[in-house]
């Protein structure tokens, strides 16, 4: 068991991590309430470097899910996101906290496109919006922190989290909870150190991104979205997955948003 604090704990991954993690000694923090329950809960603004700092107090892990999760204005996005990672990451450092978890997103590497096999986990950045350059930045960051003070920094570029999958697109990027909270699990447990980016994806039949750097850490998908395939796809033809551009790039719509906008 472990004593790990959980940023961004009121939004919809932090609910789904929290009741997976609950062997855990938990410190959920969040501008936004979170629901009551016997964890320390915390309600402070991810710029904070002062709340921070006292949230990271004793603790053995950080698993930072808070900013915007997805397109916005810049100003929010260079706040919240690349301003609030480097206060968590700092923060850590500050409190001597060595592990941390840094929830990016396939966004990050949104224009590569799906090749032959699967895509590895170090793939070149190429964001699709400003949200994107924001999950660049936060995994630039994760590795400077990693190199410069030895810390264990793990992005998971986390395709689709949610319930179920709901399109064509999330048939290959669904990243079920369960194995969300595996994933963490994994990054809580490895011995390996230093950074490492690790596709958050389930074992899902029409993934196209690899599981190899998740399996060097003990991560082992169980879900597969194939099960709700027929499902998602009732009532229209069968996607073209070689030539639709929302099933060739990786970021799906986002390469086409418009930037700045809120989605
Ligand atoms: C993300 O990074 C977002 O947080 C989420 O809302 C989805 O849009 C997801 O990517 C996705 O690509 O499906």
């Amino acid at each position: 068991m472990t004593h790990v604090l959980i940023t961004g704990a009121a939004g919809s991954v932090g609910r789904m991590l929290r009741t997976r993690l609950a062997h855990h000694t938990l410190r959920l923090l969040d501008v936004a309430p979170v629901e009551d329950g016997p964890e320390d809960i915390r309600t402070a603004d991810i710029a904070d470097m002062d709340a921070l700092t006292d949230a990271c107090a004793g603790v053995d892990a950080i698993v930072h899910l808070a900013g915007v999760s997805s397109e916005g204005r810049w100003e929010d996005i260079l706040r919240i996101n690349i301003d609030g990672t480097r206060a968590v990451l700092e923060a850590a450092r500050t409190a001597g906290v060595s592990r941390v978890i840094l929830a990016s997103s396939n966004h990050a590497v949104g224009f590569q496109e799906r090749g032959e096999g699967d895509l590895p986990a170090d793939v070149e950045a190429r964001p699709d919006t400003y949200y994107g350059v924001s999950k660049a930045t936060m995994e630039a960051l994760g590795k400077l922190y990693a190199d410069r003070f030895g810390m264990t920094v793990t992005a998971l570029r986390i395709g689709s989290c949610f319930p179920e999958p709901f399109n064509a697109r999330s048939l290959a990027t669904w990243l079920s909870p369960d194995d969300c909270g595996r994933l963490v699990e994994a990054t809580l447990t490895t011995p390996l150190g230093g950074y490492r980016a690790v596709w958050g994806v389930s074992a899902n039949t029409r993934r196209w991104w690899s599981l190899e750097a998740g399996k060097e850490i003990g991560y082992h998908p169980v879900d597969d979205a194939e099960v709700y395939a027929e499902k998602v796809l009732s009532g229209q033809p069968e996607p073209d997955w070689s030539t639709e551009l929302d099933l060739v790039q990786v970021g799906g719509g986002f390469c086409r948003a418009p930037l700045g906008v809120s989605m």
